[in-house]
């Protein structure tokens, strides 16, 4: 008897809870100022997904998947992105999307339930937010095979949470992107939960990263709430990429609700939130650039100030947008197939139809 295969799984953290870093594993491409800046988009991404929240509890937002706890995730992978790098989002990257600098306007848009918030513009290299669990990693597979085939350069980052790693979809991109050698960066974004499913019933495996070893791609975890480790790993994988994918499990937490339709208060005791509180993402960078004095409680309010005020224009102009409600029945097809253009017919031949319309234009 031999061994026939030996895996293993490493684990990174470069800041910790308190803002210390581990200077053997600090990325050399990071400087201070790099560093203000994540700070400022996890900031900004935390105001944006309370405004959210509450305009979603005013009526004035449709069902809303919040990302609070999870900034420093979507953030350091943002930032590791090159500019001509694709990214493929679930439904919780706004993150990500504001740090690729799409307009805040564009997400109250579709936050408000209008396709036009889901254009994204070409040359963002991004896909729309998906919502059908895991089918996003097949996209962002086949992506990252095209960026080969036609010899771009460029590589993709695919985000899918810790349940979605249990479908179907999720072990077929990575098989086909392991077999082709495709530059796929897979990015779990384990926030122990699946809305009311928790990690430890999600599968009996020891790790999430470890899936990756089935596909015979490597499989890394990082702190998910350490920005500058999550930059470092996925910066690592992006540079690897011309050899082929690798899959990222960043271990968070989802602090808040599923989206606006659960109430996670009947499934998980607060004391387990408490415990991930102290882990807060974005109160360790604080800490770190205070000690460097680069931070103080009157930057502190600066920030708060500017992101209140932008988000405030952003709100202000996704709400005076006029939408055209034909727009739901396009954007899915580059053309219309037969049996939207039928929908499209009937709507607009029913009265339901122009009351939208009338409704609309008093601002109802
Ligand atoms: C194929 C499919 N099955 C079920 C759902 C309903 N659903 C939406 S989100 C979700 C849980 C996803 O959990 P996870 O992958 O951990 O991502 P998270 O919501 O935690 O970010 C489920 C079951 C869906 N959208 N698509
Ligand atoms: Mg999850």
């Amino acid at each position: 008897m031999k061994k026939a295969f030996d895996g293993s799984v490493n684990y990174y953290q470069v800041m910790d809870e308190l803002g210390n870093i581990d200077q053997s594993l600090f990325p050399r491409d990071l400087d201070d100022n790099k560093i203000l800046e994540m700070y400022r988009y996890m900031s900004l991404a935390r105001a944006l997904d309370a405004k959210a929240l509450s305009l979603q509890r005013q009526g004035r937002a449709v069902t809303y998947a919040p990302l609070v706890g999870e900034e420093a995730t979507q953030i350091g992978s943002a930032m590791a992105l090159g500019k001509d790098d694709y990214f493929v989002p679930n439904f919780r990257q706004q993150g990500v999307f504001l740090a690729r600098g799409f307009g805040m306007d564009g997400l109250f848009l579709y936050f408000r339930g209008y396709e036009e918030g889901n254009m994204i513009p070409r040359n963002m290299h991004a896909l729309p937010g998906a919502v059908p669990v895991s089918t996003q990693m097949q996209h962002a597979a086949g992506l990252a095979f095209a960026q080969k085939y036609l010899k771009t350069g460029a590589s993709v980052i695919g985000f899918v949470g810790d349940g979605g790693t249990s479908e179907g979809d999720f072990y077929e991109a990575l098989n086909f992107a392991g077999v082709t050698k495709s530059p796929l960066v897979a990015i779990i974004e384990n926030n122990q939960w699946a809305i009311s499913m928790p990690r430890s019933r999600q599968t009996a495996a020891q790790t999430l990263a470890q899936k990756a070893i089935a596909a015979g791609i490597p499989g890394v975890q990082v702190d998910g709430n350490d920005v500058i480790g999550v930059y470092k790993v996925i910066k690592d994988a992006l540079a690897n990429a011309k050899n082929g994918p690798t899959l990222v499990e960043c271990i968070t937490y989802r602090m808040s609700m599923h989206t606006t339709a659960d109430d996670p208060t009947k499934y998980r005791p607060q004391e387990d939130v408490d415990v991930w509180k102290k882990r807060d993402p974005i109160a360790r960078v604080r800490a770190y650039l205070a000690k460097k004095n680069l931070w103080n409680d009157q930057k502190e309010q600066a920030l708060t100030d500017q992101n209140l005020r932008s988000i405030d224009e952003a709100v202000e102009k996704a709400e005076s947008f006029k939408g055209d409600p034909a727009s739901i029945f396009e954007h899915v097809y580059s053309y219309m197939p037969d049996i939207l253009q039928e929908e499209l017919d009937a709507a607009a031949a029913s009265n339901f139809w122009q009351q939208q319309q009338t409704q609309q234009e008093n601002g109802e």
